[in-house]
C-alpha cells in the first residue's frame, strides 16, 4: 500500500509540474499581445490605422489562467478585426481577406511558408488558432497573413570599448558589456533589433542582412555603389553568424488568427573590424539607430529582450 501510495504520488507530483511549466511559459512569452489589465483595455494599434476614436477596437481582457485554449471559457467573444488597409489595399505580401479560400496550411504554399517553428498549429472552422492561446481579438488584426508571419532578427554586436580601447567592465557583474545595434520603430516608438519580415522566397540569410541594411545603414536612401560597398562591408561578418532563436515573437500584433514568428541570429564583430570606420544610419522602418548596451534594465519591443539576453550568455558578457 506505502508503495502504491508515493507511485500515485510520483504522478501526481509529475502532473503539478508540468502544468506550472506550462503556464510559466505562457506567462513569459504571450503578454504583449494581450491585454492583461481589466481597467486598462489595449486599443488595438488603432493609432497606425488612424481609427476614429468612435471606431477604436480593444483587445477583450484576457487573464493569465484563460489564456489557454483548453481553458473553457464560453463568454469569449473577441472583435474581429483586420485592419481597414488591408482589406482596401490588398498589398502584394498580404493574404486575401476570407481564410478560407487558402487550403495548404502548415506547408508550403506557392512562394509562401505557412508551416509553424513551434508545430503544426490547429484550424478552428478552417481558420489558423494561435498556438499559445487566446490574445483577445480575432482577425489577422495588422497582420499580413493568417497564420504564421515569418521574420528575421540579426543582433549585430560588439564590446563596449573605453577610448583607449580596452573592453569596459560592468561594476558588479564584473563581465564585459555587450552592446547591439538597436532602432527605434517608427509604428510603436520602441527600441527593437532592426529585424523585419521574410519576403516571399527569401533564403532567412538574406533577410537578415537585407533588413539590417535597409533599417540600420540606410542602404535605401543611397545610391547602388554605396549600398554595394555597404554590402561588401557587412558580408564577412553576416556570414559567421549563430542562431540564438526560433520560434513565436509575443508581438504586440498578434490575434488569435494571425501571429509573428522568427529566427533570431547573432552576428559578433568581436575585434570591431566590421564597424571601426563604419557608421551607422537609420532608414525604412526606423526613426533612430544606435549601439545600445545589454543590460537587464532594458525595455524592447515584443520578445527582443529574450533575444539580447541570449546573446549576452552566448559571449559570456554582462546581463
Ligand atoms: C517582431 O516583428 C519580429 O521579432 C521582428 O523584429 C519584427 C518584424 O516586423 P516588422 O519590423 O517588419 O514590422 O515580431
Amino acid at each position: 500500500m506505502g508503495l502504491l501510495l508515493s507511485i500515485l504520488n510520483a504522478f501526481a507530483s509529475f502532473f503539478v509540474s508540468t502544468k506550472y511549466a506550462s503556464t510559466t511559459l505562457d506567462k513569459k512569452y504571450h503578454k504583449s499581445c494581450r491585454s492583461t489589465n481589466p481597467n486598462k483595455l489595449i486599443s488595438y494599434q488603432s493609432k497606425i490605422d488612424n481609427l476614429k476614436s468612435s471606431e477604436i477596437v480593444y483587445r477583450t481582457h484576457v487573464p493569465d489562467d484563460k489564456v489557454d485554449w483548453w481553458v473553457n471559457w464560453p463568454q469569449y467573444q473577441p472583435v474581429d478585426y483586420t485592419s481597414p488597409r488591408l482589406i482596401r489595399d490588398k498589398p502584394a505580401w498580404a493574404d486575401v481577406q476570407n481564410p478560407l479560400d487558402i487550403k495548404n496550411w502548415n506547408m508550403i504554399d506557392g512562394k509562401t511558408d505557412r508551416r509553424s517553428h513551434v508545430g503544426c498549429y490547429e484550424l478552428s472552422d478552417g481558420i489558423p488558432v494561435n498556438p499559445c492561446g487566446r490574445t483577445g481579438i480575432r482577425g489577422r488584426g495588422q497582420l499580413g497573413k493568417w497564420g504564421p508571419n515569418h521574420a528575421a532578427d540579426p543582433i549585430v554586436t560588439r564590446w563596449k570599448r573605453d577610448e583607449q580601447g580596452n573592453k569596459v567592465f560592468d561594476a558588479e557583474t564584473n563581465k564585459p558589456i555587450l552592446q547591439f545595434v538597436s532602432i527605434r520603430r517608427l509604428d510603436t516608438n520602441e527600441w527593437a533589433i532592426p529585424g523585419g519580415m521574410c519576403d516571399p522566397g527569401e533564403k532567412i540569410s538574406q533577410t537578415l542582412k537585407r533588413e539590417f541594411m535597409e533599417e540600420a545603414t540606410d542602404c535605401l536612401g543611397k545610391n547602388s555603389s554605396s549600398r554595394d560597398q555597404i554590402e561588401n562591408h557587412l558580408n564577412h561578418l553576416f556570414e559567421k553568424g549563430v542562431e540564438i532563436f526560433r520560434g513565436y515573437v509575443d508581438d504586440p500584433r498578434n490575434t488569435d488568427n494571425a501571429w509573428m514568428e522568427t529566427i533570431a541570429y547573432n552576428f559578433h564583430d568581436e575585434d570591431d573590424t566590421v564597424f571601426k570606420e563604419f557608421s551607422l544610419s537609420a532608414g525604412d522602418d526606423a526613426g533612430s539607430v544606435t549601439w545600445m548596451d545589454i543590460d537587464q534594465k532594458l525595455k524592447l519591443y515584443a520578445s527582443h529582450k529574450n533575444f539580447v539576453q541570449k546573446a549576452a550568455e552566448l559571449h559570456n558578457a554582462h546581463w
